[in-house]
């Protein structure tokens, strides 16, 4: 950094020392990363501007201390650097009360869900962390920390564990209703996240089950909710533009898309902010959202950042600037993901397209192939299998599809010889030891994929028993790692 001398991001730097006082805590959220401050938080921000109200956020990081520290030395506050080739706007919001990471105080997780203040415990805590069988959608019952949250008398570690836990203490404690708000790209997150929880509470000792499950059904509510907006991880750059234009340090600011959007169901059990303020959607079409975002953005995004980090592209802007991989863009969303969703009303597909792809070609973001591309075990199951199922049962291979796993595997647990790349080899993935392991004792990329999707029913169960899916994401492997990505793509292009 060349601003040392300047101050740290505080009220006073930020202007705000008059503007308002800070507001009454009302909300838990878990996950206290780049995206819930680039946009629930933004949501909420306005929505107490405009409205008032006790809704400011305790932050729960679940093991990094990064943004906690920096959040407690700058007053709570935060730059949000909303960047696009033609636009830079800078915003601090001011809704966050207090902040803690889990991992430090376990205990505190369930005690700051069951407060009587809290109202709404909202999560981004990202597919990875509901604990949830990628084969079957329900709780992983072989993972030893949901084993070790079932325990009575056990501090959850999970975040389910950890909602079980604090919503059993407000039963025993005041008893009063409170909402669970999941805003990850979960299909149907509400309803998602009530069956984890409701599955996590039905494999307690019937002591504590019964009386907690119907607790539950009549005093909390999972409303649903689409979520929307590109934000990669901050770099140094973003804290030098924020020391250049607005002349403080700010060790934790967040860059975001101008894109924004937030569609949920309005179904909240003890009340709610005033999300509308900030441009928020109340609609009863809100799995329809749902279904057009995670296939149309999240599923073509994993097929360009897997695509392109093969050929070597570091970024989505890059990436989508590759002429095949546009064109394999284009394919699986219009061909493989639109047939499968029904558009919600007042939604018109073409404009959604045409926005999508200049949303991914912003090069001021620096959104990173890796960065997309991490987490694909979990992700690609929300994504893939039910698009690919229909069009199976229709007769029609989606190419693009098999295509996706096929980058997918290639990038994460290629066979002996192949080398894809650094940006391959920085996504993270918790299934990567394990597809690793099942990569070095296939010999083609018919035998790997049949490890990993027909054995091992990554994506899930009933896709594990199609023969031509699995056969032609091995034959898509194979041309990968002989000829290339872009023979790949024009294969399956003509297909
Ligand atoms: C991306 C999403 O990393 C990913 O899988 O597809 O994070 C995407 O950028 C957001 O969902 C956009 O709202």
């Amino acid at each position: 950094m060349t601003h040392t001398s300047l101050p740290r991001l505080s009220l006073s730097t930020a202007g705000q020392t008059t503007a308002r006082t800070a507001p009454a805590p009302g909300i838990v959220h878990l996950g206290l990363g780049n995206f819930h401050r680039a946009h629930q938080a933004v949501y909420t921000d306005a929505a107490i501007k405009s409205g008032g109200g006790d809704w400011g956020i305790t932050g729960v990081s679940n093991r990094s201390s990064t943004v906690v520290d920096a959040l407690k030395a700058q007053d709570m506050l935060y730059t949000v650097v909303e960047i696009s080739p033609e636009t830079r706007r800078f915003s601090v919001p001011r809704v966050h009360v207090d902040a803690f990471v889990a991992a430090h105080d376990l205990a505190r997780v369930p005690q700051t869900i069951a407060a009587e203040s809290t109202k709404i415990v909202s999560l981004t805590v990202t597919e990875n962390g509901y604990t949830y069988s990628p084969t079957t959608g329900g709780l992983n019952l072989a993972a030893t920390a949901v084993q070790r949250d079932l325990i009575t008398g056990n501090i959850p570690s999970t975040t389910v564990g950890q909602i079980v836990r604090g919503l059993q203490r407000r039963m025993h404690t005041h008893g009063s209703p409170i909402t669970v708000l999941s805003c990850d790209n979960l299909a149907n997150n509400g309803h998602h996240t009530q069956l984890l929880v409701n599955e996590f509470v039905s494999h307690l000792p019937t002591a504590e089950s019964s009386d907690l499950a119907q607790w539950i059904k009549t005093n909390t509510t999972f409303p649903s909710s689409m979520v929307d907006r590109i934000v990669p991880a901050t770099t140094d750059n973003y804290r030098e533009a924020v020391a250049a234009s607005l002349g403080y340090i700010d060790a934790i600011p967040v860059p975001a898309e101008p894109f924004t959007m937030w569609v949920l169901e309005d179904n909240f059990a003890a009340g709610r902010p005033s999300w509308e303020a900030g441009g928020a959607i109340f609609s009863t079409e809100v799995d329809k959202y749902e279904q057009l975002k995670v296939r149309l953005l999240n599923g073509t995004h994993s097929l360009i950042a897997y695509l392109g980090a093969l050929s070597g592209a570091a970024t989505i802007p890059d990436a989508v600037a590759v002429g095949y991989i546009e064109s394999a863009a284009r394919s699986v969303l219009q061909n493989e993901y639109l047939p499968s969703v029904s558009i919600p009303s007042g939604v018109n597909v073409t404009d959604y397209e045409t926005q999508l792809f200049s949303r991914w070609r912003n090069t001021a973001l620096g959104h990173k192939t890796s960065q997309v591309g991490s987490d694909g075990s979990v992700k690609l199951g929300q994504r893939i299998p039910l698009p690919a199922l229909e069009l199976l049962a229709g007769g029609t291979m989606p190419q693009h599809l098999a295509l996706t796993v096929a980058a997918y595997i290639s990038c994460i647990a290629p066979l002996a010889g192949f080398n894809p790349g650094a940006e391959a080899s920085a996504m993270e993935d918790p299934a990567r030891p394990l597809l690793m392991g099942l990569a070095a004792e296939s010999g083609s990329g018919r035998d790997l994929a049949r490890k990993v999707l027909g054995t091992h029913h990554l994506l899930g169960e009933e896709l594990s028993g199609h023969d031509d899916f699995i056969n032609r994401t091995g034959d898509l492997i194979d041309i990968i790692h002989r000829h290339g990505p872009g023979s790949a793509a024009r294969d399956a292009l003509s297909a």
